[in-house]
């Protein structure tokens, strides 16, 4: 039975399948669900300019400056940078905005189930930093990445204002309406990415060509909801401050493809794509 609230307008159901993603302009409670988040992530970096006696100076907590120091610890030795990464998908507030009983009922009234499940391993926060490709994703679909169903959602949300410079998320409209894209799973041209980074889309250029591109800008407390299936990348940051992002992953129980692979997960899981689809894979 699915008696949770409807929480989008017809309208706004129409155009996510219509375009393969959506902005919800002030979704989140501010103070209640994302300040307690850029406090966490206040205190790891404080903890952290302590662990390696930086002497970086220590604002008053605010929303606007919680991330004030990163920068100079990433310059000081960049790996503090994976040590915060890893630290902070581990912060409660976090956890709790990732179960948020809110993204159960978007899945229920996007999906129409009454059996939504959280991607292990599908959750975090994204540190994209000015100037560095490692990272930045490449033109993708999630589903390959991550599994567990093919009708899978991202919540994705950001804890900074994302302006241009900052490099929004791009997506090619309607995307998601023509399918899985096979995948080669090096990206010569970037040796140096690895995982998911490292998948390429079958003939990239021209397929990107063929979709209208946005890349929409928003503002902490604001959602976009991406379909597994849209093809999107990451921005290149250029500017003096990283992006910093929350990802949060949900799927379908009920999806025929989810329960034929038994909900498994991709790179997150450890999993490679070929054990699970080997008919993705072009190399
Ligand atoms: O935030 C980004 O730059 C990319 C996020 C992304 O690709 C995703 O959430 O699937």
């Amino acid at each position: 039975m699915n008696d949770l609230p409807k929480l989008l307008t017809q309208e706004q159901v129409d155009k996510f399948y219509q375009n393969g993603f959506i902005l919800l302009d002030s979704f989140y409670d501010l103070k209640q669900d994302i300040e307690p988040i850029q406090y966490g992530i206040y205190k790891i970096i404080h903890i952290l300019i302590d662990k390696y006696r930086l002497s970086i100076n220590k604002l008053p907590f605010s929303p606007e400056t919680f991330d004030f120091g990163y920068q100079q610890l990433i310059s000081h030795n960049r790996s503090i940078g994976g040590e915060v990464y890893d630290a902070v998908k581990q912060i409660p507030a976090f956890m709790r905005l990732v179960a948020s009983p809110l993204h159960e009922s978007l899945v229920a009234q996007l999906r129409q189930t009454d059996m939504a499940g959280i991607a292990a391993g599908g959750y975090g926060i994204r540190i994209d930093n000015p100037f560095e490709e490692k990272y930045r994703a490449p033109w993708h679909q999630d589903y390959p990445a991550q599994f567990r169903s093919l009708d899978g959602l991202v919540f994705w949300s950001s804890l900074i204002p994302v302006t241009t410079e900052l490099g929004p998320v791009e997506f090619c409209l309607g995307s998601h309406k023509d399918g899985l894209v096979p995948v080669y799973t090096k990206d010569p041209k970037n040796p140096e990415k690895s995982g998911a980074y490292s998948l390429i889309l079958e003939n990239e250029q021209d397929l990107i060509t063929r979709y209208q591109r946005v890349a929409p800008l928003s503002k902490p407390g604001d959602l976009i909801i991406i379909d597994f299936l849209t093809l999107h990348a990451s921005s290149f940051n250029k500017g003096k401050r990283s992006r910093w992002s929350m990802q949060m992953r949900y799927f379908n129980f009920h999806d025929t493809t989810g329960i034929k692979i038994g909900w498994k997960g991709s790179f997150a899981s450890g999993r490679d794509i070929k054990e699970v689809h080997p008919e993705l894979i072009l190399d």
